[in-house]
Formats: C-alpha cells, sequence, structure tokens
C-alpha cells in the first residue's frame, strides 16, 4: 500500500521481470460465477413453465422480476406508435449517424455473387447464402440503457435480409421500452418487441407463444441467466434454435509503450471497468519508466473519481492488472494467450503491430482510436465473444453478416463432370461398403454408354 492509502483506486502490477507464467496467468483468472448447475436449476423450470403455458407464465415472471405489474400482454407489435419513440434531436441523430455506419460495413460483408469453383471440367461447386427466416435479438436491461445492443444486433439483421426481426428487452416497472430502443427498432423493421427479459423472453422466443413469435436463431448478451438459457434452448432439439457465442462481462487489454498519453491510456480503461463490477481491465506497459506508469496511474485514479460510476468502477479495478514487459512481442504473447474482448493498441507502431494479432474480438488501432467508438457508431460491431465466460474469443467471430445467414452448397455436374469424377465416387463407396452410393454413379454411367 502506498501513500496514497489503500483508496487509490489502482490496479494491482506484475512485472514479467519477476513473474512466472503460471503467477500470471492466475492473476487473470475471471472472478468466479455462480456455478453453471446452479443456474440450471432456476432457469429450467422457468423455460418450462413459459413452454407450457405461454404468454401467462411470461407475463408473470415479468410481473414478477420486473415488477411491471400493469403490463396485460407481453409484446408490442410494430408499427409502434410515435409515441412511443419521443426523442431528443441529437439522440436521434446520434442513432442515425451510427445506424448508417453500421450498415454500410455491415453491407460490406455481403458476397456479391455466389462462390463458384468448377473443381474438375465440368464438377462446378458453389456456395451461396440465404437470410435465416426470423431471428430473436435480446437487449439487456439492468444498469445501463442499451440502445446500441439493439443497433449492432439489428442492423445487420435488417441488412441480410431477416423475415422476422424479434426484439426483446425487460420493459420499465411502468411496463414501457425506453423509446431509443422502441425507435431503433422501428428504423431496422423489427416486426414486434416482447416485453420480456431473463430466461422467460429467451424461452418465449426459442419456443413461440401465443402472442410471441418463434424463432430460429438468438443472438445477443445478457447477464448468467439469459446466457445459461439460451445454452440451454440450443441444446434442445424440440426448440430448434440456434444462438451466437456465450457473452460476457465487458473486458479490454490496452497495450501501451512510451509513445502513449497516460490520459487516454486510463481513459480506456475505465470505460470498459464502468460496465459491471465483474468486469476486468488489463494494462501491458511496454518498457515504460516507473514514473511513466505512476502518471497512467494517477489518471486511473481521479479520471475514476469524478465518473458517476465510481463504485461499479471500484469494484473492476479491484480484479484488474498492469503487466509490465519489455518489448511488443512479450505483450503480445500475452495478449493473444489471453484473447481480449478488446485490444487497444496505443503503441508507436501501433498498425504494424496488428499483424501480431492471433485472438481478439476487436481491435482499435493508434491513439485517437478509443474502445467506445466501435460500442456505438465506427460501424464494427460490439457483440464480441469474451474471456470472462468460456475462454470463447479464442474461438469464436463477434457478431457480424454472416450470424444472420446460413451458407448453402450445391453442385452442378455434365456428363463429362460425371465421368471425370464418378470413378473415384465409385471407389470410396466401395471402400464403405455403401453399394446403393455406388450405383447412383454406375447407373448413369451405364446410360451414357448406351
Ligand atoms: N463494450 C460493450 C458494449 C457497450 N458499450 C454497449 C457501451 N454500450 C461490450 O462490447
Ligand atoms: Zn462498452
Amino acid at each position: 500500500p502506498d501513500e496514497a492509502g489503500s483508496d487509490k483506486i489502482t490496479m494491482k502490477v506484475y512485472d514479467m521481470a519477476s513473474t512466472s507464467t503460471e503467477q500470471l496467468d492466475e492473476s487473470l483468472k475471471r472472478p468466479s460465477q455462480k456455478s453453471p448447475e446452479a443456474i440450471m436449476k432456476i432457469i429450467t423450470p422457468i423455460i418450462d413453465d413459459v413452454r407450457k403455458n405461454g404468454d401467462k407464465a411470461v407475463l408473470s415472471y415479468t410481473h414478477k422480476f420486473e415488477k411491471a405489474t400493469s403490463l396485460t400482454s407481453p409484446v408490442l407489435k410494430a408499427p409502434f406508435p410515435e409515441s412511443l419513440m419521443q426523442l431528443p434531436a441529437e439522440t436521434i441523430k446520434a442513432i442515425d449517424v451510427s445506424f448508417e455506419n453500421i450498415r454500410k460495413f455491415h453491407a460490406a460483408q455481403k458476397e456479391e455473387k455466389p462462390l463458384q469453383v468448377e473443381t474438375m471440367p465440368g464438377v462446378v461447386c458453389s456456395r451461396f447464402s440465404r437470410p435465416i427466416e426470423a431471428v430473436g435479438l435480446y437487449v439487456p436491461g439492468g444498469t445501463a440503457v442499451l440502445p446500441s445492443t439493439a443497433l449492432m444486433l439489428g442492423v445487420p439483421a435488417m441488412v441480410a435480409g431477416c423475415k422476422k426481426i424479434v426484439l426483446a428487452s425487460p420493459p420499465r416497472s411502468d411496463g414501457t421500452i425506453t423509446p431509443e430502443i422502441v425507435y431503433v427498432a422501428h428504423k431496422v423493421g423489427a416486426e414486434s418487441i416482447v416485453l420480456a427479459g431473463g430466461a422467460q423472453a429467451v424461452a418465449a422466443m426459442a419456443y413461440g407463444t401465443e402472442s410471441v413469435t418463434k424463432v430460429d436463431k438468438i443472438l445477443g448478451p445478457g447477464n448468467q441467466f439469459v446466457t445459461a438459457a439460451k445454452m440451454y434452448v440450443s441444446n434442445d432439439t424440440n426448440a430448434g434454435v440456434s444462438i451466437d457465442m456465450p457473452a460476457g462481462p465487458s473486458e479490454v487489454l490496452v497495450i501501451a509503450d512510451q509513445d502513449a498519453t497516460p490520459a487516454f491510456v486510463a481513459s480506456d480503461l475505465l470505460s470498459q471497468a464502468e460496465h459491471g463490477v465483474d468486469s476486468q481491465v488489463v494494462l501491458i506497459a511496454v518498457d515504460l519508466t516507473d514514473a511513466q506508469l505512476a502518471a497512467i496511474e494517477d489518471e486511473v485514479h481521479w479520471q475514476a473519481m469524478e465518473l458517476p460510476r465510481v463504485d461499479i468502477v471500484r469494484g473492476s479495478i479491484a480484479h484488474s492488472l498492469t503487466v509490465r514487459v519489455k518489448t511488443v512481442d512479450e505483450a503480445m504473447e500475452i495478449s493473444n494467450k489471453y484473447a481480449p474482448e478488446h485490444l487497444i493498441l496505443q503503441l508507436k507502431d501501433a498498425e504494424e503491430a496488428v499483424d501480431k494479432v492471433m485472438n481478439a474480438g476487436s481491435v482499435f488501432i493508434g491513439e485517437w482510436t478509443p474502445e467506445s467508438v466501435g460500442d456505438y457508431s465506427a460501424g464494427v460491431n460490439h457483440s464480441l465473444p469474451c474471456v470472462a465466460t468460456y475462454g470463447f474469443a479464442k474461438q469464436y467471430s463477434g457478431v457480424n453478416l454472416a450470424s444472420f445467414v446460413k451458407h448453402i452448397t450445391s453442385s452442378n455436374l455434365t456428363a463429362e463432370g460425371l465421368r471425370n469424377v464418378g470413378e473415384a465416387v465409385m471407389q470410396l463407396a466401395k471402400v464403405e461398403e455403401l453399394e446403393a452410393h455406388r450405383r447412383a454413379v454406375s447407373i448413369r454411367l451405364e446410360h451414357m454408354n448406351r
């Protein structure tokens, strides 16, 4: 503990010159969450109830958990009344600008024309995409209003051409949804908003109810109950529903060298620390002097003290850390192992370092790129895999246009094509002792020779 006393908002420092990788791994471990079994025990009866009793069950949970006792229907159908999306002009403008950037970036991910390859003369293989017909987009309630999440899920769904876009979000205790979310739902052409949260909202969209449309895929972040419910329904073959990757508490890893501005580094760390007490932020300091590191630490403290959510920040900073290394390569090695949801590069040669990124949800390059721009308005998606829940940033991509489409392949052979490839097919069918497979080829070859 330093002179400033134990109240200083500061992250533990590990110097790789004197820390083993085992020690570092241990300190990077995420705060433990409620055991998966305990959560399953809570959500399973809720899901069963919604599947059996439909609207009535959904409503009863909304009355109980959201205290929205005046609500008489769990669904708000489009067209949404103007009165529910009254917003200040500057909010409308901000949503419109962000909407357009997100639309542009996701529209560019569309495949111009089907991919087509002639693997042998007369053997043409293609791949084309089709939108998933009905998608359910979960927008969390809780400590912050999140219209940005509605944009990040709704805009790609709209660009992909999904026919039915269903939004779900827990209502406020008066039974309404924040007007920002209704406005986004309107802009993306959502057919309805399910006024429910938690496992009950997920179950309603997975199985459908009298008034909730059954969807084919459920996407969006949520608390542990939402995440567990998504995993539950995606494992239930009766539901026939898929999910995006499980989301968890937001996290950021900043790699900063001597070129970085301490105030910028601190502001980026705090911008994710304020998400929740379970968030984790990591600073990798590349060859900083003690004075340079102290400057960042002071900024973290003073900027944090001025934040309305300073209490949340205290919680997340308590299990966050700084790691001191000598080189960018060392920093990248730690980062790739951690696989952060967000990676910020505040380095002299930030662009060059991007080549070395192997695992991360989204990368923010250079001093003029705070993560907040990606959270809201730059155009990239903020629905990303993260380390926290299951370490999924190593194998999952964030939400993107492909999250809303299926890829279908096709084969198209001429007689010449079948002559060219037929022998290989018949031989392998023979090896697998699947005679009908072999004959589907041989019968045609014989026919050609007649
Ligand atoms: N950083 C969060 C997304 C978010 N930030 C929403 C602000 N609003 C997870 O990527
Ligand atoms: Zn954020």
